[in-house]
């Protein structure tokens, strides 16, 4: 056995309770988080040094994301200098819907990877114009993997949409235990839909209850106001600190 490494838990039987191969897994994952939040810590101390409120944005594959991030480029527009990291397994296809809205976007391709790591961030930072004031992140769509991964953000969006059910925050704690805002979004579609967003919010509540959450619909700007009130007021007191 290595030096340093923690003796294998024993069951009663004397047996390891977990086999080698599940034990090496564990602490190579220990590892890889480890080394995460400490390239992540790097990137938070940069941003915040600069003045820029970065923002993660968690959800499963087409809750909204990139539509909200389009509604909130033409909100913001003169107010605030925005750019978008978009992290997708393949294409350029979300980069290029925001730089359709004229805000600077960088495309990350994981292929395959289900997450955005810090040191991918740390790569394309130099690419980013020096004087943003709202960094937004897009994760890769899905509920469980980018729960783990610290990218150096201030802010955790989680989005739940009302098509994907009012039942997941508890069958996908992770995300909603990780985050600090949730966002249900596609609010538009409640008419048409067996979604009760009170009980999606009691949910993710009862999982989290630092979550604060906003009701929105990139469609129609429902709840958007207020979402950029919140997000200035975010960036003023990062500013201030
Ligand atoms: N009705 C309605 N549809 C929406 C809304 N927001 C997004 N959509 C639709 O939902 C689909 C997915 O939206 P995207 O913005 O691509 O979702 P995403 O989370 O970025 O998806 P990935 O990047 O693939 O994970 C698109 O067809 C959008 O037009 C909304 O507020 N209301
Ligand atoms: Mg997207």
């Amino acid at each position: 056995m290595k030096r340093g490494t923690p003796p294998a838990p024993q069951t009663r039987a004397g047996r390891p309770a977990v086999s080698r191969s599940r034990r090496k897994e564990i602490l190579v994952r220990e590892e890889i988080l480890g080394t995460n939040r400490k390239v992540a810590a790097e990137l938070r101390k940069r941003f915040e040094e600069r003045g820029v409120l970065a923002v993660n944005m968690i959800s499963s594959p087409g809750a909204g994301k990139t539509a909200l991030l389009e509604a909130l480029a033409d909100r913001v527009k003169g107010r605030f200098r925005m750019a978008v990291i978009e992290g997708d397994i393949e294409t350029e296809r979300d980069a290029e819907r925001i730089r359709r809205k004229g805000v600077p976007a960088r495309q990350i391709t994981t292929g395959g990877a289900c997450h955005l790591e810090a040191k991918m961030i740390g790569k394309v930072i130099p690419s980013i114009p020096g004087d943003v004031e709202l960094l937004f992140i897009e994760n890769v769509g899905n509920l469980v993997c980018p729960a783990s991964f610290d990218l150096g953000e201030s802010l955790r969006l989680v989005l739940l949409s009302s098509p994907e059910g009012d039942d997941k925050p508890k069958k996908y704690p992770e995300a909603f235990l990780s985050a600090d805002v949730l966002i249900i979004s596609k609010a538009d579609l409640f008419p048409h839909l067996p979604f009760d967003a009170a009980r999606a919010a009691r949910e993710a509540l009862d999982v989290n209850p630092r979550l604060l959450v906003f009701v929105i619909s990139a469609l129609t700007g429902q709840g958007l106001p207020e979402f950029v009130e919140f997000l200035a007021a975010r960036l003023a007191a990062l500013r201030h600190a």
